[in-house]
This record gives C-alpha cells, sequence and structure tokens, in this order.
C-alpha cells in the first residue's frame, strides 16, 4: 500500500475531536487527554517528516503536561540537538493536525513533503517517552500508528523525564562523533550526571541533606535511579518525597515546583522540617524551585528560577577568574524574562556586572537567546533554565595551560559544570546538583544564598477574559500594543506605586491573561494587581 492509503487508514483508528481547534503552543499541544489521540497520530506523521528532513537524523516525541492537572496530557517535538521544534514547523504542525478528514490529512503530509523535498528515500527515525500520566499510554498507541504507516524506525523510552528525552535525542544524534553528548541511554544520562558531579565536588563536602518533592510525578522514580547510580560515587544526602505515581490523581496536587511558585509557600506533605533544605521538581521534571522554613522565624523564604540563574552567573564568574580567563573575551550573559523579579535583574547588571537580555516567556526564546552568548545562563522565574556553554568557551577552557593548582581547580570545574549541565534544556535533576555543587563550593547554606538580594514583593494573577486573543504585546512582552489604550491605563496605575513595575499577557497554555505586578511593599504589590486585572478584564 502507498504511503497516502496507509496513512488514510490508521489515522481512521485515531479521529481528532470534532470541532475542536488545536494549536502548538508553548508547550507544544496540551489539553484534556481525551481530546489528544488523534493529535498524537498526527503528531507522529509531522515527527517523521521532520526527521527526513533533517537527513535521517533522530527526533525527539514527549508525550507530557508538566505541571498540569493528572487529567491533561500533551503531546510535544523535539529537534536534533535536543532543542524544541523550530518555530516554521509549529505552524505546519497546527495545520497538519488540524487538517478536517483522514484524507485531507494525507494529502497535508505530502504537500508538506514535496514543498520541503522530503522524499520517502531518506530514512526516518523518531524516539518517544512519556511521563507517568495513565493516558500516555494510549496516545503513545497512536503515535506508533503513525510512524509504522510512514516506515519510521523507532524507539520506545517508555516512562522518563522531559529533559531526559531531550538528552537521548541529542545523544542519538551526536553518537560516535567528536561532539558526542553521552551513552544513548538512561543509564548513560545517570552516568554523566554522576560523573560530572564527582568532578565538580572533587572531594568538597555537600553540607546536610536535600529534601526534594517530586511532584509524584515522573522525577520520583527517575530520582531513585539516580541515587542508585550516584552511591558508594559521590557523598550525596538525598530525602525523596512525593514520588507516589501509583495514584494518578495526587501528580502536581498540592506539591510540585509550580505549587510552591505560584503558592509562595512550602507543600504541606509531609510537613515542612524548618531548616531543612529542600527543593521541588515539577510533574515532568524540568523546573526546580529551591525554600526553606527560618528555624528561627519559622518564615518561608523561595529560591526560584531569579535566583538559580545568579547563583549560576556568579560561580561561573567567579571560575573564569579564577582560571584567569577573564581577558579571554568569553562573553557570559543572563536571559530572562518579564517575570524575573526587579531586584534579580539589578543585581546581576548591577553587582556581577552582567548583560541581561529579556525575552518573551516560553523556553524557546529564551534558549534561542542565551546562545548568543559564550556562556548564556537562562531561566524563568518558574524553574525552568539552563546554561549553554558555546564551543569556543569549551575549546578555551580546554586548551587554557594553568599556572597554579587553583587555577586548575578552576578549569576542571568548569569543564564539570558543561558536563553536569544539562544544555538540551532546563532539568530540575541536572539544575539541583548544580546549585547543591555551588552551595558546597561557597560552603553556603540557603540563608547565605537568600541574602544575596531581597525580592520586590510581587503578585501573579490569571484573569478570565473573553478573547484572551486581543490582548497582544511588544517589547518582550513587558508592554501591551493591543487592545489600544490598555497599556497608557497600565502605566497610570503604576505611576503610582513606588518601585511599582507591572503587565499583562495572553496566556499561551490556557485561555486567560496573566497580571504581575511588583512593588515595594506586598500589599502594593496585591493592589496595584489587582487594579491592573480589573484593566484587562
Ligand atoms: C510553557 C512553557 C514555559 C512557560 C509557560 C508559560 C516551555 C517548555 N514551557 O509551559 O516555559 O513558562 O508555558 O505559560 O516552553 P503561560 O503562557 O500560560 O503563562
Ligand atoms: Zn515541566
Amino acid at each position: 500500500m502507498a504511503t497516502h492509503a496507509k496513512i488514510v487508514e490508521a489515522s481512521k483508528k485515531h479521529p481528532i475531536v470534532d470541532g475542536h481547534v488545536y494549536q502548538y503552543g508553548t508547550a507544544g499541544f496540551r489539553m484534556k487527554a481525551d481530546l489528544l489521540e488523534g493529535v498524537a497520530f498526527r503528531v507522529g506523521l509531522l515527527a517523521s517528516l521532520r526527521s527526513r528532513k533533517m537527513d535521517g537524523q533522530a527526533i525527539g516525541v514527549m508525550v507530557t503536561a508538566s505541571h498540569n492537572p493528572a487529567v491533561d496530557n500533551g503531546v510535544k517535538i523535539v529537534d536534533p540537538m535536543g532543542e524544541m521544534l523550530e518555530q516554521d514547523w509549529e505552524k505546519l504542525a497546527t495545520d497538519l493536525v488540524n487538517s478536517p478528514t483522514h484524507e485531507q490529512l494525507a494529502d497535508n503530509y505530502t504537500k508538506i513533503a514535496d514543498t520541503y523535498r522530503i522524499t520517502s528515500k531518506t530514512p526516518a527515525k523518531v524516539i518517544y517517552g512519556r511521563d507517568t500520566r495513565p493516558s500516555g499510554h494510549k496516545l503513545i498507541g497512536a503515535l506508533v500508528d503513525a510512524l509504522v504507516a510512514t516506515d519510521t524506525e523507532y524507539v520506545d523510552y517508555k516512562i522518563l523525564t522531559t529533559p531526559q528525552l531531550h538528552y537521548l535525542v541529542r545523544a542519538t544524534n551526536t553518537e560516535g562523533t567528536d561532539l558526542s553528548y553521552g551513552e544513548v541511554s538512561e543509564a548513560g544520562y545517570y552516568k554523566k550526571l554522576v560523573d560530572a558531579l564527582a568532578r565538580a565536588m572533587k572531594g568538597r563536602k555537600i553540607n546536610g541533606s536535600l529534601t526534594v518533592d517530586c511532584a509524584n510525578g515522573v522525577g520520583g522514580p527517575k530520582l531513585w535511579e539516580f541515587i542508585k547510580h550516584v552511591q558508594g560515587k559521590v557523598p550525596i544526602d538525598i530525602k525523596v518525597v512525593n514520588d507516589d505515581v501509583l495514584r494518578p490523581e495526587v501528580l502536581n496536587l498540592d506539591c510540585g515546583a509550580d505549587f510552591v511558585k505560584t503558592r509562595q509557600r512550602a507543600p504541606p506533605n509531609p510537613k515542612p522540617v524548618p531548616g531543612a533544605r529542600s527543593c521541588s521538581f515539577d510533574g515532568d521534571a524540568d523546573r526546580l524551585i529551591y525554600y526553606w522554613l527560618d528555624p528561627e522565624t519559622n518564615s518561608f523564604s523561595m529560591l526560584d528560577g531569579d535566583r538559580i540563574a545568579s547563583l549560576a552567573a556568579s560561580f561561573i564568574v567567579d571560575l573564569i577568574r579564577a582560571a584567569d580567563l577573564e581577558e579571554s573575551g568569553i562573553k557570559v550573559g543572563v536571559v530572562q524574562t518579564a517575570y524575573a523579579n526587579g531586584a534579580s535583574t539589578t543585581y546581576i547588571t548591577d553587582h556581577l556586572q552582567l548583560p541581561v537580555v529579556c525575552t518573551p516567556t516560553g523556553v524557546k526564546h529564551l534558549h534561542h537567546a542565551a546562545l548568543s552568548f559564550d556562556v548564556g545562563v537562562y531561566f524563568e522565574a518558574n524553574g525552568h533554565g539552563t546554561v549553554l556553554f558555546s564551543r569556543e568557551a569549551l575549546k578555551t577552557f580546554q586548551s587554557k595551560k594553568p599556572q597554579s593548582p587553583a587555577q586548575k581547580d578552576a578549569l576542571d570545574t568548569l569543564i564539570a559544570l558543561s558536563d553536569l549541565i544539562n544544555q538540551t534544556v532546563g532539568d530540575a535533576l541536572s539544575d539541583a546538583l548544580l546549585v547543591e555543587v555551588i552551595l558546597a563550593h561557597k560552603g553556603w547554606t540557603l540563608r547565605d544564598w537568600a541574602m544575596t538580594y531581597a525580592d520586590l514583593p510581587n503578585k501573579l494573577v490569571r484573569v478570565e477574559v473573553k478573547n484572551k486573543d486581543l490582548f497582544q504585546t511588544t517589547d518582550a512582552e513587558r508592554k501591551l500594543s493591543h487592545p489600544e489604550g490598555a497599556q497608557e491605563a497600565i502605566d497610570s496605575e503604576v505611576k503610582k506605586y513606588k518601585n511599582a513595575r507591572a503587565f499583562a499577557r495572553a496566556s499561551g497554555t490556557e485561555n486567560a491573561c496573566r497580571v504581575y505586578a511588583e512593588a515595594a511593599t506586598r500589599s502594593e504589590a496585591n493592589e496595584l494587581a489587582e487594579k491592573i486585572a480589573f484593566v484587562v478584564q
């Protein structure tokens, strides 16, 4: 049977839901899982085309809805170097998925192949994984039917964290080359982390234990796997909590990085222990937030993505200086979004004296901007982020001849960090190890880290609106260009407060607007957020 006919036949088993408009957004396709079966099938078709377009390199498909409730799911595509799908292809994904009939779907598939001169003679390879949601199994079934219909080779990695799949895509495509990213297996991922951790620690001690809340998601079992690999190699005491993946309904429920960040409090279960160094992963383990309860005052301190970015940037700059590479021209920079706390931006620009770039929300934007630096540190305030090292920077670290043991130590640490950090995408496990390494080097507690600057009080609110698409932004989402007059109204409210800043933007993942406000005091930030919410309502 010709491919066109095979696609039509297979598609009949996995129809999309009539009347629903699908869109490839910042996190791929994400919605109630029962709307997604046809989408998963169609994403399989596109991933196969993408692989052929990229000369047969492996393309990844991840089935996850991250921090969303258990009933949701999502499907997204990973490009060959482990990065997010190229933007032009997001549009193709949206068009292909919305094809109204099975015939038209197969026609659209052929049309894309023709437009991009893709021939079925080029081999295609897709590798995939899913988080712990029960609905993932069925979605993978639909995906595989598409891969079979298009003669695509595939590897099923079963249950993975999102960053593990990104790692595997890059490792697959660089295997046997001088850019090799690591062994092509889940075990290879842990081995790389353990080896890099040992080199980055070099006998230093991590004080006390780290409690990790895994959001009852895939991060739990994977963290246990990591612990098996690290045992006996590097002394690190990890206490795993909220790792129940047998009861799907508890996924992301009152726990996880998104809960901690949005509620600005520790998960109620297990009962927080004052003084304990704690962190939370989100449901697919690509976000990380640290926090602790002050044993003296019992107040809650959160160390979010902005804090991790400033900690990592300051540490790397110190190492570059210690390695006597200050004059080498290595450009270190930080990428944030409008949600970054103003105090973090001031700390990075004024205290660390580093350039800060602001981009729209969504990892792909930050990642792209970070590539313009030799060492690009990017984090969203919500805890998603990583550090990118350019090839030139790595070459400089490797070729520099140390003049003292201290210089050698700094160079070795820089190289170890580049292996410890998952450079494909934000990775909660890898980022947590990075934080642990930095705290160990500096001999810092979370209190020391929290003292570097004081966050400006802030408030984030979600506003129900009739049509969120009316809200268009400019200046990296810091200003509204539409509807007319809205920005002027926001400006006039902001002016009434000291040290204030506020913006509104349409969510990329829900039909709502988000409003963020910062001001000198908590009550003023709350009040300002309410006023801006009123403007956009
Ligand atoms: C997605 C993005 C995340 C962003 C969030 C914003 C990726 C992989 N994920 O989850 O980075 O912070 O959307 O959601 O890019 P919002 O547009 O609904 O505020
Ligand atoms: Zn996530």
